[in-house]
Parts: structure tokens; sequence; C-alpha cells
């Protein structure tokens, strides 16, 4: 089995080979790719940024009280004061949603997981909801963040104008996941040693932009990742999955970007040779000037920080008040959590509740703010590998990854 663990080598490889003729993109034939190509990455970025017309029926299954979210079309990002006075998990109830269609409303009974591929000793293997209910199971604390979580902030901060939802902090949680490790079931499905990519994809519909009917929801996983910590969830904080979060069953993939963890999960290809889509090759890349032409893939979440507070909160002139917020890495778990009122000095804040591996830290910072007046705050957190949250985050023409200290504004009257 080639160990493609290390994830720049992994990318720079299937990126090669994918140029080459060597990797093969399955659900898309080569003349609609080379269009895509021809048409460049950027313009189909593009379109994929607009965001649709509001139609009546929503693609969101659950309720989306505006106290709770903000609504972007097929999204729904989590307001962060709706996170004040909770324990650590992200309650279901304003858990973000980020559809590239619309939920599908599926059947458990009717549901079939299918693998087959080079990848496997024997033919094609399927699983039930019971079957897989009824292999050993595992637990997990871990957030789902999206890879544009952040990105209004390019524009906002920065002056840059980036493609893309314009999400503010709020598309990232945390919740308990139970499921299945993927694993498991390769193991159960006759994974052979010389598989080196799983592509899991989604159930729900095609993903049509800039007039191109891209498929299912579909990214590649290298199969050192995918046999590491990779889960098959089917509950969601002790409750099965609800519809807008992959019901029956979803891929948890820890620390990496959103995208990875396919929800409504149909079909894992597992193959034998390097496999690639258009979630690989032109989104979730980061691409821009800083980068190398071909662009970076997006693999593992930045580091970030978010206040537990309205954007534009009023807080009191002259009382002892205490400012809460959480902060996180997908690089592994926040070691010191730093808050800053004038711009300038910085304090340490204090670390609340647990701290798993994979989750958020919480912490909070008693503040006694004397003179009534418009205050900014900050938050910047420094994870176990000693990465920080920087004052300009890096550009890239799909705004993802954006990790610099966020500047809250705050009324103190
Ligand atoms: N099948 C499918 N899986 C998907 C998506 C999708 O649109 N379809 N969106 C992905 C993206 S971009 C993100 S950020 C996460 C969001 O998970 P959530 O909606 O449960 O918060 O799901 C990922 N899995
Ligand atoms: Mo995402």
């Amino acid at each position: 089995m080639t160990a493609l663990t290390e994830e720049t080598a992994y990318d720079r490889v299937r990126l090669a080979q994918w140029q080459t003729g060597q990797a093969r993109m399955p659900g898309l034939n080569r003349r609609t790719v080379l269009r895509l190509t021809a048409a460049g990455g950027l313009a189909l970025a593009a379109a994929a940024a607009a965001t649709p017309a509001a139609s009546a029926a929503s693609p969101i299954v659950k309720p989306l009280p505006p106290e709770l979210f903000d609504v972007y079309g097929t999204n729904a990002e989590m307001r962060w004061e709706a996170m004040r006075g909770q324990g650590y998990l992200t309650p279901i109830d304003r858990f973000f949603v980020r559809d590239h269609t619309s939920t599908p409303v599926l059947d458990a009974a009717g549901w079939r997981l299918r693998l087959f591929g080079s990848g496997l000793r024997g033919g094609p293997v399927e699983f039930g909801y019971r079957e897989l209910r009824a292999l050993p199971s595992e637990t997990i604390t871990a957030f789902i963040e999206c890879a544009g979580n952040g990105r209004s902030f390019f524009a906002a901060q920065q002056g840059q104008s980036v493609s893309g939802t314009a999400w503010k902090l709020g598309a990232v949680g945390v919740a308990r996941w139970r499921g299945v490790r993927l694993a498991t079931v390769l193991a159960r499905a006759g994974l052979s040693r010389d598989a080196v990519d799983v592509l899991p994809e989604g159930l729900d519909p095609d993903y049509v932009t800039g007039g191109v009917n891209l498929g299912k929801v579909r990214r590649p996983l290298p199969v050192a990742k995918a046999l590491e910590d990779v889960l098959l969830a089917y509950e969601m904080n002790g409750q099965p999955l609800p519809p807008d979060h992959g019901f029956p069953v979803r891929l948890v993939v820890p620390s990496w970007a959103g995208i990875s963890s396919v929800k409504w999960l149909g079909r894992i290809e597992v193959s034998a040779t390097p496999l690639v889509s258009p979630w690989s090759t032109q989104f979730y890349r980061l691409l821009g000037p800083d980068y190398p032409p071909e662009g970076t893939l997006v693999t593992e979440q930045v580091v970030k920080s978010a206040f537990e507070l309205p954007w534009g909160a009023t807080l009191p002139a002259g009382q002892r008040q205490v400012l809460r917020g959480r902060s996180w890495s997908g690089h592994g778990r926040i070691r010191r959590v730093e808050v800053s009122t004038d711009g300038v000095t910085w304090q340490p804040a204090k670390p609340i509740g647990p701290a798993p591996d994979r989750g958020w830290r919480q912490w909070e910072f008693p503040w006694r703010p004397r003179t009534a007046g418009p205050y900014t705050l900050r938050a910047r957190a420094t994870d176990i590998t000693g990465a920080s949250q920087p004052d300009v985050a890096p550009y890239n023409t799909q705004g993802y990854l954006f990790g610099a200290v966020v500047r809250h504004p705050v009324t103190v009257s």
C-alpha cells in the first residue's frame, strides 16, 4: 500500500497524475473535464459563488430562526451569540448547514452503502442501515468546519474580493458523533494492499454550476487518512443524524475541511489507482499569486477563535463582565488563547471545560470597560503545533482558511 500520509506529498503526486492522465475522475467524462479546464477554474468558482435566488421551499429541512442563523441560499451559519450559555457541544438546532443543492429526505430502511472498485480484493459489497449499526461502534467529539468559514473577512478586514459564500465565523460546530470506523467497513469489504484512494459520494442531487453538471458531491481521501480516524456516523449528539446533517449516514473526517465529511453517503469507490474530483482539482484548492500555479489542496483547518457575542454587541460601561469564546484548530488542540480589547495589549484568557483533541477550547475573559464608546475585541489562539493566528490571512481567490485574528466590533454604553 502506498502510504501517502504527508498531505503536501499526496496532493503533489495526485495532481501530477491527474494532469498526465494517470489519475481518474469518476463521474465526469474527459470531454467535460477538458471543457472545464479550458473555461478556467476561476470562472467556475465565480459561478459557484452566486447565491441562488430565494425560492419558496427551503433547501434545508430544520427551522432556521433568525436568532440562531444567518441564511445564505442553501447554506445557514450559526450566530455566535447562540453559543452563549451552551455547554461544550453545538446543539443540533443551531449547527450550521452547508448544502451544495438541497437536503434529501432519505429512508433508512431502503438505504444501502455500496463499496466497489479495484482497491477491493473481491467484487462490490453492500451494507444496509441495520447491518452498519450492528458493527462495533465508536464515539468521537469533533468539529466540522467549512473551509470557507470566515471568508467575509477577506473583504471586510483585508479589502480583498474572493468568491464563495460570505460566511462570518459561524460555519463551524462541535458534536459527538457515533458510528463505525471507515477502517472497519473497509476491512469487511476486503480492502486490498494495493488500494490508494477512497472516493465517498453523496446521495443529494447532482451539483450543477456554470452550466456544467459536476455530478454527485464527492472528494477523494487517501487510504492512510481513511484508516486513521474517519467515522461513518449515524448519530449526532446522541440522536439519529438529522436530515440536514446527512441522515442516515455521513462521513466525519476530523480536522479536515468540511467538504471531506460527505453527507448522505451512498457509495464509496475504493481504488488501486489514484482518484480526483472537481472538489480536489478546482474547489477547495488554495489558488492565487502566493501559491504554485496549480494551487495547493485544502486539508487541515487552520486556527480560529470566536466570541460568543452578537456582531456589534452593546455592553454596559463601568461594570465587570465576562467575555466568553471558543478556539479550535485542525492541527491539534489549543494551547493558549489571548484577548485584546485595545488592539495593543494582549492578556491570557482563562481556559474552561474539556479540551478534546479534535474539538474546540472554551475560554473566558473578565472585562470592565471604563468609558463608553466603540471598541474592537480580538482573540488569538495558539495550538499545540505552535500555529497561531496572524494579523493578515494569506489571500487565495476562493477565500478559504481565513485564520487571521477577527476584529469584533462592540459598543460600550
Ligand atoms: N453529500 C454532500 N456532502 C456534503 C456537502 C454537500 O453539499 N453534499 N457539503 C459539504 C460541506 S462543503 C461542508 S462544510 C459540510 C457541512 O456539514 P453540515 O451541513 O452538517 O454542517 O458537509 C459537507 N458534505
Ligand atoms: Mo464547506
